[in-house]
């Protein structure tokens, strides 16, 4: 497989400091090394830059660093697609606004193969706020309703050529909805299994049938990987802790078994904030969990000591 790595170090979405360090924590956790040594051609490209500001407003005043973040989106909404054409890219964050980008360039690229994208969604999180909606004004709480084709980004965000059906989207993880999210979600087609029905059903069933339906349709699969999908206590490298999330098992097995699936086509890794992070102790699981994807087994992994 050839692998690229971006880094995407934007953190005005996420109104605090540090998510911009996310993709030097990842090479510093050894992501390249990992990725090389199970076999696969690795590229860095090193850092994506913003591009340049364009004027943009909304009647919202809660939004905060809207034209900063935008300068963003509009550099990696061309990265995203240009990348896409060639292997797998991994879209190293960065706080999670960065998906409506990734996810759109993608989406872009899909709509050009003639093929349906679907997008699993790993976080504790719907990120399914307008820019009306949202009551933090965090713009990471806004990509999944932005790629999804939901209305008043327009002229703001990137214009959107191919938006994901929301039939096509299914989130897993999610412990923390507004309720301007949860309204719109209902209507929406969303599949959404939230921790409870994890605990129910097991995080396995969930996500087969999932894959199931993105093999039965030959679509390409975006994986958007929030680091506040896991617990707090396993991943404490992240700014919006919520407790009762995935464990080190459960975590690893969606990758084991997105692995076996081959169907996944692209990658996020967001919301890692190293200034947030234990001894490394995040960033070196966010890895591990990607080895996990690309094909490290169980009996194979590396002796580690997790103090
Ligand atoms: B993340 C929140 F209010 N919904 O809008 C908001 F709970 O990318 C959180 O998933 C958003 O980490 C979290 O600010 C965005 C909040
Ligand atoms: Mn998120
Ligand atoms: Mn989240
Ligand atoms: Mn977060």
């Amino acid at each position: 497989m050839h692998c690229t790595l971006l880094g995407v170090p934007v953190q005005s979405g996420s109104g605090r400091k540090g998510c911009n360090m996310g993709p030097n924590g990842l090479r510093a956790a050894g992501l390249g090394e990992a990725l090389a040594g199970l076999g696969h051609d690795v590229v860095d490209l090193g850092d994506l830059a913003p591009a340049p500001r364009r004027a943009v407003s909304h009647p919202n005043a809660k939004l905060k660093a809207l034209g900063e973040t935008v300068s963003w989106l509009d550099a990696l909404y061309d990265k995203a697609f240009e990348i896409s054409g060639n292997g797998l890219p991994i879209f190293m964050g960065g706080d999670h606004v960065m998906a409506a980008a990734s996810v759109a360039g993608v989406s872009r690229r899909a709509k050009q193969q003639g093929r349906p994208l679907f997008v699993l969604w790993l976080d504790a999180h719907t990120d399914f706020h307008t820019l009306e909606s949202t009551e933090s004004g965090n713009l990471h709480g806004t990509p999944a309703a932005y790629f999804t084709g939901r209305p008043g980004f327009d002229g703001i965000f990137p214009p959107l050529d191919a938006p994901v059906d929301p039939k096509n989207v299914c989130m897993l993880g999610i412990r923390s909805v507004d309720p301007p999210e949860r309204a719109a979600l209902k209507e929406s087609g969303v599949t959404v299994h939230d921790m409870r029905a994890i605990d129910e059903s097991g995080i396995a069933a969930l996500l087969s049938s999932f894959l199931e339906t993105v093999a039965a349709e030959d679509g390409m699969l975006h994986v958007s990987f929030d680091v506040d999908f896991l617990d707090p206590a396993v991943a404490p490298g992240v700014g919006t802790t919520v407790p009762g999330g995935a464990t080190f098992r459960e975590a690893h097995l969606v990758m084991e078994m997105l692995h076996d699936s081959e169907l996944v086509t692209s990658l996020d890794l967001v919301e890692l904030n190293p200034f947030l992070d234990e001894r490394g102790k995040a960033a070196i699981l966010l890895t591990d969990l990607t080895a996990s994807l690309f094909g490290r087994r169980v009996m194979d992994r590396p002796t580690r000591s997790y103090g």
